[in-house]
């Protein structure tokens, strides 16, 4: 799916608008600095990177969003930096694919992830999504109960009811059907959510089928499910509250149970494998959540899950 010779196009991106804790919009920095770029290359690719310079003329893509300015509307908070911010996202994702490139999209908060699926779907309209993920992220602008728009993005790909709403359906259109997405991870998902997922007959891998069948025949079924002939595009959605609080604490909305550093990266590893890999996301890092120490394993396993999903090997 890609061109040769290969190159990753590092896309950071410094937004907290989408959920209530500032400080995820340090995330990319933080992994930049921890040797992210580096360390790619070393796996063999070229890089780019464009530090934040595409969403610098947005205004607050930190987390100082003004309710005056950008009022709730239909429940939603931030709504119309959310969505400018993944407009543009969307727009550098889509780009650098339609270049031949691997877009590695680091967040920032999982909101972002609308605009990174709908920039690979843009290139890609057969791709697949795995979304990696102690959260569903499938609450609509009518069933969120927190107003916070990184529990929504995969409602607005799907288009789900009441998703049709301004200033997303400005541009955001649905691009992903129910079964060419699947989830890994899940010990959080909220009532109207599990109904969501029910009703769209959503193939699910929750911490449950974890324990009782083991990581990899999880994800062999995760890729049975939306890929069965290995030849679809996947991007890979990881949020890094996937993985249990003791391997990356740093993070706003951590869940007790959730998968080991292993299990976290033998999906990654397993992905890698397939040769499909055609975008990543790694979201929801924040560096101001913790001690030093903590900050520091979150980060490292952030870039260690980016490097296993771009082709790292054990051996
Ligand atoms: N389901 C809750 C909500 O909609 C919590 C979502 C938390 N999401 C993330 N991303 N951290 O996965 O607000
Ligand atoms: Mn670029
Ligand atoms: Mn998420
Ligand atoms: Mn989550």
């Amino acid at each position: 799916f890609l061109k040769e010779p290969p190159t990753v196009a590092v896309v950071g991106c410094p937004f907290s608008g989408g959920q209530a804790r500032p400080g995820v919009d340090l995330g990319p920095n933080a992994l930049v600095e921890f040797g992210l770029l580096n360390q790619i290359k070393q796996l063999g690719w070229n890089v780019s990177y464009d530090g934040a310079k595409p969403f610098a003329d947005i205004a607050h893509t930190r987390h100082d969003a003004d309710d005056a300015v950008d009022p709730p509307s239909h429940n939603m908070k931030n709504a119309r930096l959310v969505s400018a911010v993944c407009e543009r996202l969307a727009e550098v994702v889509g780009q650098h694919a339609k270049r031949g490139e691997l877009p590695v999209t680091v967040g920032g908060d999982h909101s972002l992830a609308l605009g990174s699926i709908a920039g690979t779907m843009s290139k890609h309209p057969d791709a697949c999504v795995l979304w990696i993920d102690a959260h569903a992220d499938i609450n609509t602008p009518l069933t969120t109960t927190t107003g916070n728009l990184h529990g929504c993005p995969v409602s607005f790909l799907l288009g789900l009811d009441g998703t049709d709403v301004a200033p997303f359906n400005k541009w955001a259109k649905p691009c992903l059907s129910p079964n060419r997405i699947v989830y890994i991870g899940l010990r959080d998902v909220d009532p109207a959510e599990k109904r969501i997922l029910r009703e769209n007959n959503i193939k699910c891998f929750t911490m449950h089928d974890v324990d009782k069948y083991g990581i990899g025949a999880c994800v062999q079924k995760a890729l049975d499910h939306v890929n069965p002939e290995r030849t679809r595009p996947v991007h890979l959605s990881f949020d890094v509250d996937a993985t249990d609080p003791s391997v990356a604490g740093s993070t706003g909305t951590p869940v007790r149970g959730g998968l080991t550093f292993r299990e976290g990266h033998y999906i990654c590893e397993a992905v890698a494998e397939t040769g499909c890999l055609v975008a990543l996301d790694i979201m929801e890092v924040n560096p101001t959540l913790g001690d030093e120490k903590l900050v520091e394993q979150t980060v490292a396993v952030g870039c260690s899950l980016a490097r296993a999903a771009l082709g790292e090997t054990l051996l």
